[in-house]
């Protein structure tokens, strides 16, 4: 081909594809607007999101939340949108060389999306809607687009030739592109574009994250019957650069599948407790604040979270401990795992040996001082101390069923991840950070360890491969949180390593054995690089 004919390729190929683009902005806006008053998980972009992230493979999703971590998600939805860019483009230049061509692509585009809706875990016979609306839509303005065509720019010899142009009624220019069809598919193109963002900027505004948040922020959370005790002087060493001791909500590490933040209206809401129970019932958002509540600080962790990583927070959590609430219900013995069911679909299994053992499992509703944030899990979400949040932190809480692993996989599980998730004793350097240039003199090193339900004892650092020193360790209000610590170091000239190890209630150091996040949590011994001038 020569190059002179590839140009005319590429430029009869132009607006074809820019036709498809703009139909199919058009079409998903659309899809968008209808699937806010349905369902906003009945979004296209979201139902199909969503079953890819349940069918990626642990290892890549590991890779994802390692590389992008909390902006995992915006990669994803990045890439499924420039997937349909592509693909919006190609059916419009079908389109144009035969229509039912780009029909063809259309519906199969759609069967594709409507398979993934309807296999969403509480999808309903109204979860097509929105796709088969928006398809509709998109191909009727493609059909209108490539009709208005600047004749020109069309492939001769194919259907929608001279006779489209001659049905516009307009006569053919000097260059054979007639200034009316140009007119024409421009005006059409502006109105097809403009109706997007009207659609857009509508479903944005009914969008129910609105209603949501509105509600939450009119809740008024009761005090605690049985209260955290005031967190002892010391807990904050005040270094600058070190986490503090809470973790404020807004800097709270997030991790979930979940593509849309589940907006759930604490109104309607119900948490039910059944499965193998004598007496199975049901709390509304009111009940549950007209209870006995307790109050802890608890360090919650995800087993995603790489040795020094980012996946860890504390918190004040105001609840009722999930003894309460299986006692009333009458558990079977039998029953060796609570299962919890999310609003989204997902679910975690939590060893009823350790969710029953009396220490400060709990369903909480507030996150401190707050009603729990919604990206948090808003209405109310389970969190058990010393087991990391797959298997303890389900957010969006339905349901809590007493099962037995044998009848019952949660997410997770079903994925190979270890069914049982006992945190690792763990600890992390925060100043100087990784890769520091520090002044030489007096420069403090701290961080922080956790261990939770045993207790950090001890953190010790080496320095330059050098012995393990003791450093000094803040206060802590139990054995649920984690820990700050520091170290007073003499920083001479030159390039340096630091490692940092912390050491339980047992009496066992963290080990320097390294392992992977993937099946039970990461372990080794974390190092920092400084340069000190
Ligand atoms: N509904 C739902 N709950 C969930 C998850 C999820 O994907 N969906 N992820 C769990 C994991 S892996 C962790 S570590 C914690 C994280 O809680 P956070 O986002 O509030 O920090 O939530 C847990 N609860
Ligand atoms: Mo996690």
């Amino acid at each position: 081909m020569s190059a002179s004919s590839l140009l005319r390729t590429v430029r009869r190929a132009l607006l074809p594809a820019l036709s498809g683009l703009l139909a199919g902005a058009a079409g998903l806006s659309v899809a968008q607007l209808i699937a806010q008053f349905i369902e906003p998980n009945s979004s296209p972009v979201i139902a199909v999101g969503g079953a890819a992230i349940d069918a990626t493979p642990t290892p890549l999703k590991e890779y994802a939340i390692r590389n992008f971590g909390t902006n995992d998600k915006h990669v994803l939805l990045t890439g499924i949108l420039a997937v349909l860019a592509v693909l919006t483009m190609a059916i419009g230049i079908a389109a144009a060389r035969r229509f039912i061509a780009g029909v063809v692509l259309v519906v199969a585009l759609g069967v594709v999306a409507v398979t993934a809706e309807l296999r969403r875990p509480n999808a309903t016979a109204a979860y097509p809607l929105p796709t088969s609306i928006g398809l509709a839509c998109a191909l009727g303005l493609l059909y209108l687009l490539i009709r208005f065509r600047p004749h020109s720019m069309q492939t001769a010899g194919h259907n929608l030739t001279d006779d489209a142009a001659a049905t516009n009624g307009v006569p053919d220019g000097p260059s054979g592109i007639t200034v009316g069809s140009r007119r024409q598919f421009l005006i059409t193109g502006a109105g097809v574009g403009a109706a997007a963002a009207v659609a857009l900027a509508v479903s944005n505004v009914v969008t129910s994250s609105k209603s949501t948040a509105a509600a939450r922020s009119k809740i008024k959370l009761p005090k605690a019957t049985d209260p955290a005790k005031p967190l002892p002087e010391g807990v904050d060493l005040k270094v600058p650069g070190l986490s503090s001791f809470v973790t404020p909500n807004a800097k709270f590490y997030r991790v979930d599948t979940a593509l849309s933040t589940p907006q759930v209206n604490p109104v309607t809401w119900k948490l039910k407790i059944n499965g193998m129970v004598d007496k199975p019932f049901t709390l509304s958002y009111d009940d549950i604040l007209s209870m006995p509540l307790v109050e802890r600080d608890i360090t919650m962790t995800c087993v995603s979270n790489e040795v020094g990583g980012p996946y860890v927070g504390t918190a004040r959590w105001l609840g009722i401990p999930l003894k309460t609430l299986m006692n009333r219900a009458g558990m079977n013995p039998e029953a060796d795992q609570l299962f919890a069911t999310s609003a989204d679909g997902f679910t975690t299994s939590t060893p009823t040996r350790i969710a029953l053992d009396g220490r400060d499992a709990m369903v909480v509703v507030g996150m401190n001082g707050e009603p729990l944030p919604i990206a948090h899990g808003f209405p109310a979400r389970m969190i058990v101390p010393g087991l990391y949040g797959y298997v303890s932190g389900c957010k969006w809480l339905t349901s809590i069923t007493a099962a037995t692993y044998a009848g019952k996989k949660a997410y997770w599980t079903q994925r190979k991840w270890d069914i049982d998730g006992p945190i690792y004793t763990e600890s992390r350097i925060d100043v100087p950070a990784s890769f520091a240039q520090v002044k030489a003199g007096i420069v403090p090193i701290a961080g922080v360890a956790w261990a939770q339900h045993r207790g950090v004892d001890k953190v010790e650092i080496s320095i330059d491969g050098g012995g393990w020193q003791s450093t000094t360790l803040a206060a802590t209000p139990g054995i649920d949180t984690w820990r700050q610590w520091w170290f007073k170091w003499e920083a001479k000239p030159g390039s340096h390593q630091i490692r940092v190890r912390a050491t339980d209630s047992s009496g066992e150091p963290q080990t320097d054995r390294r392992q992977g996040t993937f099946p039970r949590g990461a372990t080794g011994i974390q190092e920092a690089l400084v340069t000190v001038s």
